[in-house]
Formats: C-alpha cells, structure tokens, sequence
C-alpha cells in the first residue's frame, strides 16, 4: 500500500480548523487534525510545503517510522507549529490501518477499558446568579462535571467567562488579539468566593473545575490552592506558566488540590520534572497539539507509572477530527481521567459528520472502522479561512501578561 495523494484542507465553519487528507493506492483514506488556533497558517505551510512531498510513495501502515522520520529527520525538533504538522500525519495514518483492518481505532488501541468517557462541560458569568444559570444550563445538558470561570471585580473583559471575554472572533482592523484585563490580586481575592458560593447552591456532590490559564506566579498559585481546598475542587488546571516545571513544586509542597497541566504542551520532554516528581495530577495534552495518537499513548503510559491520569484538552478549537482521535484513546487507556468537551457549532458538525456520540455527558467514538469522521470538502469550501487571532491581555497599567 502507498500514499498517493495528501491536502492539507482549509476551513472556518464557525471557526478555523486545518485537516489533512491522506489517500492511498488502495483508496482507503485518512484524516487528522492540525488546527493551531491563532496560527493556523503556519502549519497549513509546514505540512503543504515541507511535508506532504515526504509522505507521497511512502507505505501508510508504517506509523512509527513515518512519525520518527518526520521528527529526527526535520533537525529542527519539537514545538506546536512541528507538533501539530506530524499529529495530523499520525492521526490520518491512524484512520487508514483501522479503515484497513475494519474496526474502530480503540479497538487497535487495546479495546475498550470502560463503556463511555466522562467529560466536563464550561460554566461562565459575569457575576454569581448569572454563573448558577449557567452551571443549571450545563447540568440540563447532562454534563457530570463543570468547569467553573467567572469575572473578576473592576475588570471589564475577562478570558473564558462568555459575556466578557472579546473571544477568539475576528476583529474589526482586520486581525489584531483583542486586549483584555487582568489583575491578579482581585483574582485571588475574589475566587475563593465564587466557589464558596456554588458549593452552597449546588452541595458538595458536583464535580468542579477551574483554569487559572497560566496567570499565576508559583508562590500565588500554591495560596490560591490552598484557599481553594475546602471547595473540594476536582483540579485546578493550568496555575503557572509550568515551562519552568521547578515551580510546581513549591505548589505542591503547600496544596493538596489537584493540578493539571499541559494543554500548550507538545512533547513529553516537557512533562519530565511533572511526571517524573509527580508534581501534578492530571496531564491535558491534546492529539492535535502532541504529535498524534502515538506519542500521547506513550505520554500516557509514563503517566500512569505515577497514578496520573489523562484530561485530553477538548475545546472548540480541536476539530471534531481530533476530537475523534482523542475519544478512542480515552475509551481504550486504564489511566483515563476526564475529557474536556466544548462542543462545536451546528455546521462543524455538518462539515465533519462523525460517528461518536455525546449522550447525556458521555462521549463514545462509535463503531465505525477507523476514526469513525469524514470531511465533507465542499462544504469546508465554502466556508474559507478567516483571519482571527486569541486575545491578549494586559495589566492595569499596560503591562502585557501571561496567558
Ligand atoms: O484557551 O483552546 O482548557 N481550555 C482552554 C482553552 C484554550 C484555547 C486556546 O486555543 O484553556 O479555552
Ligand atoms: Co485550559
């Protein structure tokens, strides 16, 4: 069998996706996904360019050293724009060995280790009501777990809270972030707060989880942990900007909350001091951004040696095609945690029609052979690309701060 013909497709149903198609002698195709929010572009270029040409003559059922010719052989090692490029190789060669032997892809995985996957669903609001009418409308939709943001007093636009954040829409000037606000100490002082009071609405049954996006300093993320531990949190995701993995362990030293880390991450070369010291709990890297099924299996797998467990990072901007991916993996790993599920619009479900099923909070890939998603191209067409950035954010006094 060998790889005729790979495209990388463009497409914004919504928002911008960037899939690869790879086709074979034997007309059996695969799909992965290798959307970069925000720099969508550069891997569009990266795969088109320096990529494809490698794959065209090559036999798709050789996925291990397809992966570690695309990573040793380029040099130039790691980092998202490379990462993203090389998960949706795997992911599309993935799709084609599964499509080839008739099963789903968990089944290649190791079969299933449970019979659906728990996810967590995003709760927001600018202040407390409009934050429990949210977490209400989450519950409605049978989300068993909930991530809870909420704004922040004297700050006007906030990420991850929907009526105040500027989003990840277009801008007006043609494609320049959004400046949102932060203050840290408001932060901090207020959070606490906030869960206080959910607990008092909601009882201390349901499962809650917070992102505090990288904003925090070691020595401030190790308070707000401990000020968060009587709300029982399920984690709190993302506390310092963890490329320096050494400060995590002054958080872990003063905190019994559980932490999760690694959703910008792309190789497991980042997670060593984590892992390794088992610094954190849960590890949230995403098929997309780490390379593909094949090294997060393996991230995984080094994961569970120190009782961590996965929370694949599951937002609007992983495309159904790497939702897919990471649903197999879930179904099939013991170590499985939780799985972030954003959702998609109507027409990202219409452009890629999937066999996985979200049932009353529960995900499930489905029976089909492979990843079980198509790509309904003509449709992708006519929605084309449009230029949008993440926004940033910036201190009262101008000061440009951490995600
Ligand atoms: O900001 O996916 O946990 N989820 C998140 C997301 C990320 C976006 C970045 O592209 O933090 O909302
Ligand atoms: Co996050």
């Amino acid at each position: 069998m060998k790889i005729v013909d790979a495209r990388v497709v463009l497409t914004s149903p919504g928002r911008n996706f960037v899939t690869l198609r790879v086709e074979t002698d034997e007309g059996v195709t695969g799909l992965g996904d290798a959307t970069l929010n925000g720099r969508e572009l550069a891997v569009v270029g990266y795969l088109r360019d320096h990529v494809v040409p490698l794959l065209l003559g090559t036999d798709p059922h050789r996925i291990e050293d397809t992966w570690q010719s695309l990573y040793r052989g380029a040099y130039w090692r790691r980092g998202p724009v490379t990462m993203a490029a090389i998960a949706a190789v795997d992911v599309a060669l993935w799709d084609i060995k599964a499509k080839v032997a008739g099963l789903p892809l968990y089944q290649l995985l190791g079969g299933a280790s449970r019979e659906r996957v728990r996810t967590y669903g995003h709760a927001s609001g600018r202040d407390l009501p409009e934050l429990f009418d949210s977490i209400r409308a989450r519950l409605a939709e049978g989300y068993p777990a909930i991530r809870v943001q909420t704004g922040v007093p004297g700050l006007e636009r906030v990420y991850g809270v929907h009526h105040l954040s500027a989003g990840h829409g277009v801008t007006p000037d043609g494609a320049r972030p959004v400046v949102e606000d932060w203050d840290t100490g408001a932060y901090l002082r207020s959070l606490p707060g906030v869960f206080d009071a959910v607990r008092q609405e909601f009882g201390p049954e349901l499962v809650l989880l917070h992102d505090a996006h990288h904003r925090l300093t070691p020595i401030q993320a190790a308070r707000l942990g401990k000020d968060l531990e009587p709300y029982d949190l399920f984690w709190l995701e993302d506390c310092t900007p963890a490329e320096n993995q050494d400060g995590l362990r002054l958080v872990r030293r003063h905190t019994t909350t559980p932490l999760a880390i690694g959703e910008v991450f792309n190789t497991v070369f980042d997670y060593q001091t984590l892992v390794g010291e088992q610094l954190i709990d849960y590890v949230r890297s995403a098929v997309t951004h780490f390379g593909g099924v094949s090294p997060l299996r393996k991230l995984f797998d080094f994961a569970a040696q120190h009782q961590i467990k996965s929370a694949i990072h599951g937002p609007e901007d992983i495309s159904p095609v790497g939702m897919a991916a990471a649903i197999h993996l879930d179904l099939a790993i013991h170590n499985f945690g939780i799985q972030e599920y954003a959702g998609h619009t109507a027409l990202t479900h219409e452009v890629f029609p999937h066999a996985y099923t979200f049932t009353d909070g529960y995900l499930h890939p489905g029976e089909a052979p492979g990843l079980g998603i198509e790509l309904d191209e003509e449709l992708a067409s006519a929605h084309p690309y449009e230029p949008a950035y993440l926004p940033i954010n910036r201190l009262q006094d101008g000061t440009i701060h951490d995600w």
